[in-house]
């Protein structure tokens, strides 16, 4: 275990640390301010003896060497994670979980091989639903008995659309061991816990897979209203994070650059508005990056903010079929996928 003061910490063991959304200064985050989010203590990874293994409904079993993956054309794509716990800390009542606020969420290029080309290679047999992604770390749960490795499963369309990776890369470089060394899955649109890491074996399965990462966990549970009880945790939300300024800062009277970014895994980010008087009215603001389509976008206007008071300031995201976020959260036990507009509160003196 590191110290790594530079990033906010949630939980020591297993580690939980949120990038700090004040250092969104570039669009990728820096490997050292990269948010981490682990289930379970870190496991041991022997490159010498790791294969990556394609199994189950498939004509042609196989295991790959990490030289074999490296050998295999590469592909790269510019891809935001973002933990489907992001802004958790937010939501009335607290759920449980860890207690993300802006940072759970963070944007590399990765690089790799394209999962589509294994499970072509591997032949995928007829009656198969599910691919099953089984990572290398492992331990309890409280929930019930019993020992568990990291586990999650894809539908087959999803599995083999052509930019899922199998990232060895990161940023150019290899894989940190935090991220997944040798190998992760990157599942661009999806909330993080997709992108399994430590990845050892793809396994092809007829039916759903029943894993607790799958069923107990990464499942929005929610009681009466009219949305449905229980529903997957699947792709990003539309979202707008504030990264500056922070909530209940004190700012002098003058120019201020609000700036921050925006995702979401269905439609491309259309426009980011920014009220400063409690939603009354809107302005545009200015992108800071160009479009990309699984990464974040960055966003910045300019106040000016020449009176003294309490400003109540939100930022809203709208994507480009006119959808925007909701005013309340979608409460469900769990804590997942919060993507109320942000509002904080800033004090100009
Ligand atoms: N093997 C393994 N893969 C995993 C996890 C894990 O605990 N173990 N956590 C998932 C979750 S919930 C998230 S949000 C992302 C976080 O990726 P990062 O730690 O590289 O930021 O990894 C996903 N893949
Ligand atoms: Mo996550």
């Amino acid at each position: 275990m590191l110290y790594q003061p530079h990033l906010i910490t949630r939980r020591i063991v297993p580690e939980n640390q949120e990038f700090p959304m004040l250092s969104l200064s570039s669009r990728i985050t820096p490997e050292h301010l990269f948010y981490v989010r682990n289930h379970f203590p870190y496991p041991v990874v022997d490159l010498s003896s790791w294969k990556l293994g394609i199994g189950g409904l498939v004509d042609q079993p196989a295991n790959y060497s990490y030289e074999d993956l490296l050998r295999m054309p590469q592909y790269s794509l510019a891809v935001t994670l973002q933990c489907a716990g992001e802004k958790r800390a937010y939501f009335h009542p607290l759920t449980p979980g860890e207690q993300w606020e802006l940072g759970a969420n963070s944007h590399a290029v990765w690089t790799g091989v394209r999962l589509a080309d294994l499970l072509r290679a591997a032949g995928i047999r007829r009656n198969a639903l599910e691919v099953t992604f089984e990572g290398m770390d492992r331990g309890g749960r409280t929930d019930m008995p019993g020992e568990f490795t990291f586990m999650r499963s894809l539908p087959i369309p999803v599995a083999c659309h052509p930019d899922l990776l199998i990232a060895l890369y990161m940023n150019g470089q290899p894989l940190p061991f935090r991220h997944g060394y040798p190998a992760r899955l990157i599942v661009p649109g999806w909330y993080g816990m997709a992108s399994v890491k430590w990845l050892q074996r793809i396994t092809v399965i007829d039916e759903p897979f029943q894993g607790p990462f799958q069923t107990n966990d990464y499942v929005y549970l929610r009681e009466g209203g009219d949305q449905p009880a229980s529903e997957p945790v699947t792709r990003i939300r539309l979202n707008a994070m504030i990264a500056q300024p922070t909530d209940q800062e004190v700012i002098a009277r003058g120019n201020h650059w609000i700036t921050g970014a925006a995702i979401a895994g269905d439609h491309p980010v259309a426009l980011v508005e920014i009220s400063i008087d409690h939603g009354d009215t809107w302005h545009a603001a200015s992108w800071i990056d160009p479009h990309e389509t699984y990464a974040w976008r960055r966003w910045c206007y300019l106040w000016g903010a020449d009176q003294k008071g309490t400003f109540s300031m939100m930022a809203r995201a709208v994507d480009l079929l006119g959808n925007t976020q909701p005013v309340r959260p979608d409460w469900n036990k769990k804590g997942y996928g919060y993507n109320a507009i942000q509002k904080i509160q800033v004090h100009v003196e």
